[in-house]
């Protein structure tokens, strides 16, 4: 049988996506590709952009073998899920493969080439200088080279900081892994927003004072303030990477 809008399967109507005003919750059965201008031979989605009210923008890139994703409009955190690219940045070049990840100073001239098929998670967003305080360098990671930390001595929760937490970034990028079981230990409130995306495993996450299932290739936009909390479901570990503005004045 075939599938997909052509074919009829359209799950009469249902989906686990949900939009409001305080956060998005976007599943793969509602992803719609479109092109950016420097794209070739790649697809992009976009999950969470300032027309949703957010402060940064957050997507997807699908690339063929050879396609490319031009210059950014800001600086730019890309994090590679599969295959491997390449990131010409200035006079650097680094090949990035999967679960490394890049951080582009903003207005850095850039090219990131997929070597093979691939796909990636790219953040960007307009720097906010600080006095006295030099911006932030290029940086190429490795996921696996970070170490964990248990979140509030909970050691069945780590978190991986993949940007140095100083105050020449302006926002982190997390990767939160935790043991089944294992929760957040308080529902949060808080002035900084997120971009999530659901690497492994699921559970519910409760946004606002809704409770969803999610579910690995699930993405998440919370606003500020927005109540989050999430506990881990299933035999495997829930594991997802998060977004957060950072270390700026709330009034700049
Ligand atoms: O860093 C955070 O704010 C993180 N603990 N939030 C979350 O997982 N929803
Ligand atoms: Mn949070």
């Amino acid at each position: 049988m075939s599938s997909g809008i052509h074919g009829g399967l359209h799950n009469l109507g249902h989906t686990r996506s949900v939009r409001r005003s305080s956060y998005l919750v976007h599943t793969p059965d509602t992803f719609i590709r479109t092109q950016i201008p420097g794209t070739t031979k790649a697809r992009v989605i976009v999950h969470v952009s300032p027309a949703i009210g957010a402060g940064f923008t957050q997507y997807s890139v699908e690339f063929e073998p050879g396609g490319v994703l031009g210059d950014a409009a800001g600086q730019r955190f890309v994090y590679v899920l599969e295959g491997a690219v390449t990131v010409d940045a200035g006079p650097h070049k680094h090949a990035v493969a999967k679960d490394g990840y890049a951080y582009i100073p903003q207005g850095v001239e850039q090219r990131l080439s997929a070597i093979e098929k691939a796909r990636a998670v790219v953040i960007e967003q307009p720097y906010r200088p600080v006095r006295g305080v030099k911006a932030p360098e290029l940086l190429v990671g490795h996921e696996q080279e970070v170490t964990g930390q248990p979140l509030m001595g909970d050691e069945d929760l780590q978190v991986r900081s993949l940007l140095p937490d100083t105050m020449a970034f302006d926002f982190a990028v997390n990767t939160m892994t935790y043991k089944p079981g294992a929760a957040l230990s308080m529902v949060e409130i808080h002035v900084m927003e997120h971009g999530l995306l659901m690497l492994e495993g699921g559970g519910i996450y409760r946004l606002d004072d809704d409770w969803h299932q999610v579910t690995a290739g699930d993405v998440i936009w919370m606003a500020p303030y927005c109540p989050q909390w999430f506990g881990a479901l299933g035999k495997a570990p829930a594991k997802y990477l998060i977004y957060k503005d950072w270390n700026r004045h709330p009034l700049r």
